[in-house]
C-alpha cells in the first residue's frame, strides 16, 4: 500500500470549499503546495478563482500551473484562504512560520472571509509551544530586539540559511523563539507585537474558521468554529 500523505490528504479536501469566481489565498509550505496543486489542476478543468499568494515560492508555484493572480490593488478581500500550520490546539489558534512566510501570511489571512488551515494529524497539541515560535524582526537593532523578546522567558534563536542570517520575503530576520508551553497565546501575542523591531509573530489567535486534518489511517477530519 502506498504511504498516506496526511498533508496532501487535508490540503486536498480544503479546494473542495472553492467556488466559482472567489478570490482564493494560497498558502505556504509543504501542506499549502498540494492544495496550489489541485487548484491547479481545478483551474485547467475550468474553475474561475483568482489568487493572491503568501510568498514569492507559492507565487511562483502558482504562475507555472498559470492559476491567475490579483493583488490587494484590486481586491481587498478574500473569500477564502488555505494554508498549512506548524500546531494547533483545541481552540483552532496556531504557530505558523515555520517556512518563514507568517507576515504576508497572516495580511492574507486577516483579508479572508474564511481561513481553512490544513495539517497532519501530527500538528494537532494539547498547547501550542513546542515548536519554537517564529517573530518577525527587522534588521535594525535586532540584537536588542532578541534581548527584548529573551525577557519574555523564552530561548530566542535567530535562523540561519547557509551559514548567513535568513531573510524574509520582506527582508527581515526570523527569531526562533523556544517558550516549551505558550498558555496565553492572545496575551504573547500582543506582549511580543508591542516590542519596538517585532514587525510580526507567528501566533494566529482567534484567526482560523476551519481545520482540515489528515490522518496516517487515511481519513480526514473536519474541526469548524
Ligand atoms: C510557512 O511560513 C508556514 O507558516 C507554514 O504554513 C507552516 O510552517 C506549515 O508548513 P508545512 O505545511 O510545510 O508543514
Amino acid at each position: 500500500m502506498a504511504d498516506i500523505n496526511g498533508k496532501k490528504l487535508a490540503a486536498e479536501r480544503a479546494v473542495d470549499y472553492i467556488q466559482q469566481d472567489m478570490i482564493i489565498g494560497l498558502g505556504t509550505g509543504s501542506t499549502a503546495y498540494w492544495a496550489i496543486q489541485k487548484i491547479g489542476t481545478k483551474v485547467k478543468e475550468g474553475l474561475r478563482i483568482k489568487a493572491i499568494a503568501t510568498s514569492r515560492e507559492s507565487e511562483k508555484l502558482a504562475t507555472d500551473l498559470q492559476i491567475p493572480l490579483t493583488s490587494f490593488a484590486e481586491n481587498n478581500i478574500l473569500d477564502l484562504t488555505i494554508d498549512g500550520a506548524d500546531e494547533v490546539d483545541k481552540n483552532f489558534n496556531l504557530i505558523k512560520g515555520g517556512g518563514g512566510a507568517l507576515l504576508r501570511e497572516k495580511i492574507v489571512a486577516a483579508a479572508s472571509t474564511r481561513f481553512i488551515v490544513v495539517v497532519d494529524e501530527s500538528k494537532i497539541v494539547e498547547q501550542l509551544g513546542k515548536f519554537p515560535l517564529p517573530v518577525e524582526v527587522v534588521p535594525f537593532a535586532f540584537e536588542r530586539t532578541i534581548q527584548t523578546i529573551r525577557s519574555l522567558g523564552c530561548i530566542p534563536r535567530i535562523r540561519l540559511a547557509e551559514n548567513k542570517f535568513y531573510l524574509t520575503d520582506n527582508g527581515n530576520y526570523i527569531i526562533d523563539c523556544e517558550f516549551e508551553d505558550i498558555a496565553h497565546p492572545d496575551a504573547l501575542h500582543t506582549r511580543l507585537n508591542l516590542i519596538p523591531g517585532v514587525v510580526d509573530n507567528g501566533l494566529f489567535v482567534n484567526m482560523a474558521n476551519i481545520v482540515v486534518i489528515g490522518n496516517l489511517n487515511g481519513t480526514v477530519e473536519v474541526r469548524t468554529r
